[in-house]
Order: structure tokens, then C-alpha cells, then sequence
């Protein structure tokens, strides 16, 4: 009865440190990347769903945030993959608004939330 519950208790923490490591790895590898776009002539929340649904449609796509207030399209790059700015700016234009600038930076959609409702 000793011998089984111990031979359970250090399995379980073999596991345990298996699985942090595995995540710290994972944290390091996946630094993420993402096109954060200045755009003009977004006026509304129709302007931004468009935006967004375009975006999303390519298959590098992992996320799209539209910031109406800040005039602001980020897209983020799915894990390994690169965006295309060009392509993005492109898709942007051709749904009638304006892009004044294109920046590539090392952020998820979400870091880029959080620093902007921080910012607040
Ligand atoms: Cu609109």
C-alpha cells in the first residue's frame, strides 16, 4: 500500500515537470509577431467587421483586432507563419479605407489590447 501511493506521488511529479518545461519552451520558441496598421476612414463598427472578416480570410491569420478610436488594424501571424504587409495593406485598401503606416511588431493582438488598455 506505501509503495504504491509513493511510486504515485513522484509519477505525478515527473508529469508536473514535464509539462513545465514543455511550456517554457513553447514561450520562448512562439515569440509572436503581428502588422499593426494605421488606417484611415474607418468610421463605424460596419467598417471594422469588414476590415477584420477580409483579414481573417488569409490563411496566415491568427487574429485581427480593429481599434476605431486609435485608428489602428492589427493582425496577428498564426505560430511559424509570416504576414505579408503588403498583402494586408492591399486588402485594407481595396475595402475602401486609407493605410498611412505599416509596422511589423513583435506582439500577439492580445499584448497589444492590454498595452492600450493600460494606456488608458
Ligand atoms: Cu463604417
Amino acid at each position: 500500500m506505501t509503495t504504491s501511493l509513493k511510486s504515485f506521488a513522484m509519477k505525478s511529479v515527473a508529469s508536473c515537470t514535464g509539462i513545465f518545461l514543455a511550456t517554457a519552451a513553447f514561450s520562448t520558441v512562439m515569440a509572436a509577431e503581428s502588422v499593426k496598421a494605421t488606417v484611415n476612414g474607418m468610421v463605424c463598427a460596419f467598417c471594422a467587421q469588414g476590415i477584420e472578416k477580409s483579414l481573417m480570410k488569409m490563411p496566415q491569420t491568427k487574429a485581427v483586432f480593429v481599434d476605431l478610436k486609435r485608428k489602428v488594424v492589427v493582425v496577428e501571424a498564426k505560430d511559424g507563419q509570416t504576414l505579408d504587409s503588403q498583402k494586408i495593406s492591399a486588402e485594407i485598401k481595396d475595402a475602401g479605407y486609407d493605410v498611412v503606416k505599416l509596422e511589423t511588431v513583435p506582439q500577439s493582438v492580445e499584448d497589444i489590447k492590454n498595452a492600450m488598455k493600460a494606456k488608458k
